[in-house]
């Protein structure tokens, strides 16, 4: 879009300008220069407007942030207090010592990858964030970063995660704050070079991270060494995982039964974790295996033991419930309004549940309410996100879907045009899993599962013809990758026969894939952002470039173009205004843009329409291309 003044609208250029032209629009002489960041922003709005929302905008209530003054509070010392003061030992020891059961809210992180595909902003983090840090003060830890979010913050907000991280620290001094790593993937989908995996952590942990849930994809402990050990030397808190599959109450699922848990958990301990999670990242964990696992983990290991699950089946509160009178420690939870569905089980209805038992967890429900009411209010700005999963399926036991797939396959299965044969693909799903010898399914091994069964879907091919046909056939990336051992090794091995189809005469390697790849060169890196993106190359920036290099820099290249918009409210942010609707905007605190739409012109012959916007008093025009 340009600019349109009085010397290039096209009345004023075809000749045909008279005063009377000037009277009905005296905008065009209005030749005070918008500035650049002005510029942006209606262009930012025109564009959404034109070529998003069509001009169709729902009214969104403000949501209401609970007020805090945090003066009148008395001073206290959380989990973060303890962590700095005293090391990862004395917090492993403190929780314990808890009669309560202590909590970890996820609605930063998992509850929203799992529900709005982990587009939540900053800025609505932020502005709960006061409230967390009181009414929250007792939480043993909030799950803020890692995952997904890394990702999505560049790819689809352009936001930076660091920045993410490091606002919120600043907001919430008082309880740990906690992040998923994917092991060797970091919070990547392939494996990254050793050296990568130390700075990445060693960062994490400066930047604000105190507790690091590290986990592999197969509980492949090999995979999680290097990040168990950098965990270590930073003196933060090791949560080592094991990511929970199948179903140990069936005793005729030989291979992933209680024995297979206790073993994994004994040998993380041994490796130094501080504390063992139960990553139950599809929700698998039925309430009465809940109590049988930790009543064992809480006699055979002696770290504290904390529990994430889904609530897909609908059953996530009963788990936690069942978990916690067998003694386990710390519970994954997430507000109401955030909760339920993919997402994580119930947080204040575990709260209420449990007070006046003996795991109460003393917490004050009513600031608990507060911050879920907020929650409330964010959720519909956010709509165009949540998926069409309407009620909780007791088919997940059978899919062994992780939530934040489950919600997400239905639109890949669309966008392949195969929608009409979903329910195949989650057939075909749990059949590739025992093509695959019953394999851990959670990021990157559920995509490979994924991407596989809808490869034979498309492809017309199943598991009774997969090796005689599969010759004629290149398999997706994903796969190739796996069945070379490039995230790492599945219990029990490879199926032979497969891995030589998929991988047409290559050696699959058997030893942890960082031994081979070379270390990054962040010298080099850095000279790219420096020299070529012009920014200052920070480590932050290295390792953003080094997890995502094409991400990175399509998100740096688009920020300088269109601009910086991380303080626009979601509303406008994903909406923009509708004609005649006025919006306030501050994207620099103390200039604040006040903007109207007034009026939208047909496209013309060239697919041009004319916005004709208000800002601050004064009229503005601009073109944008209608790309319709
Ligand atoms: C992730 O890796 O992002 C997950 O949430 C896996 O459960
Ligand atoms: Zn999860």
């Amino acid at each position: 879009g340009f600019l349109l003044n009085v010397l290039n609208h096209p009345t004023f250029r075809a000749g045909n300008c008279n005063t009377g032209f000037i009277n009905d629009n005296p905008e065009l002489l209005n030749i005070r220069a918008v500035t650049n960041r002005e510029l942006q922003v209606l262009e930012f709005l025109g564009d959404k407007y034109v070529n998003e929302t069509k001009g169709h905008r729902m009214d969104y209530n403000v949501p209401v942030v609970p007020k805090v003054d945090k003066s009148q509070i008395p001073s206290f010392r959380g989990t973060k207090q303890l962590l700095d003061e005293k090391g990862p030992k004395a917090v492993a020891d403190w929780a314990l010592n808890q009669k309560k059961l202590l909590l970890t809210d996820t609605s930063f992180r998992d509850a929203q990858q799992s529900l709005i595909a982990t587009r939540m902003r900053t800025k609505d983090l932020v502005k709960i964030a006061p409230a967390m840090a009181t009414y929250g003060k007792d939480f043993f830890s909030f799950e803020m970063w890692g995952g997904a979010t890394f990702d999505v913050a560049m790819r689809f907000l352009g936001e930076d995660p660091w920045e993410r991280l490091e606002t919120l620290r600043e907001e919430i001094p008082d309880v740990m704050f906690q992040m998923l790593f994917r092991g060797a993937n970091a919070v990547g989908y392939r494996n990254y070079p050793d050296n990568t995996i130390r700075k990445f952590i060693r960062q994490s942990a400066k930047s604000g991270i105190d507790v690091f849930r590290i986990f592999d994809s197969l509980n492949w402990i090999k995979g999680m060494e290097i990040a168990i050990d950098e965990t270590l030397n930073q003196g933060k808190i090791a949560e080592a995982s094991m990511c929970y599959t199948g179903d140990i109450l069936d005793e005729s699922r030989e291979k992933y039964n209680l024995k297979y848990y206790v073993n994994m958990a004994k040998e993380l301990e041994k490796r130094g974790a501080h504390i063992i999670a139960i990553k139950d990242m599809s929700g698998l964990l039925k309430p009465v295996a809940a109590e049988k696992l930790v009543r064992a983990l809480k006699n055979e290991v002696t770290v504290p033991i904390h529990l994430h699950t889904h609530d897909t089946s609908g059953n996530g509160v009963a788990t936690v419930l069942m978990a916690a009178s067998a003694g386990l420690d710390i519970a994954d939870a997430a507000f109401n309004s955030m909760s339920g569905l993919t997402s994580q089980p119930a947080l204040n209805s575990i709260v209420a549940a449990l007070e006046s038992s003996d795991r109460d967890t003393g917490m004050d429900q009513r600031g608990l309410q507060r911050i879920s009411d907020y929650w409330i209010d964010v959720r519909p700005v956010y709509s165009q996100f949540e998926s069409d999963l309407k009620s909780t399926t007791a088919e997940i036991y059978r899919l062994e879907i992780p939530g934040g797939q489950y919600s997400n396959l239905k639109p890949q299965v669309e966008s392949f045009g195969i929608g009409h044969r979903f329910d195949d693909v989650k057939d075909m799903y749990v059949k590739v899993n025992q093509m695959f010898g019953d394999i851990i399914k959670v990021t990157p091994s559920s995509k490979v599962v994924g991407d596989m069964a809808i490869f034979m879907i498309r492809n017309d091919l199943t598991p009774e013809n997969i090796v005689e046909k599969g010759v004629d056939f290149d398999f997706p990336d994903s796969v190739v990758s796996y069945f070379e051992g490039m995230i790492g090794q599945p219990e029990g091995g490879f199926p032979e026969d497969l891995q030589k189809v998929v991988l047409k005469g290559r050696e699959p390697i058997t030893c942890r894939p960082g031994e081979l790849l070379e270390d990054d060169d962040y010298e080099e890196f850095k000279r790219h952002i420096v020299e070529d993106l012009g920014l200052e190359g920070t480590d932050q920036q290295q390792l953003s470039y080094a997890m995502y290099s094409k991400v990175f820099d399509d998100y740096v290249k688009d920020l300088k173009k269109k601009g910086n918009f991380r303080n626009m409210g979601s509303d406008v942010y994903f909406h923009g205004i509708a004609l005649g609707q006025t919006a306030e905007i501050t994207l620099t605190e103390g200039k604040t843009m006040v903007i109207t739409l007034e009026d939208v012109s047909a496209p013309n012959a060239e697919g041009m329409r004319d916005l004709t916007f208000t800002i601050n008093g004064n009229r503005r025009v601009i073109s944008v291309k209608d790309k319709q």
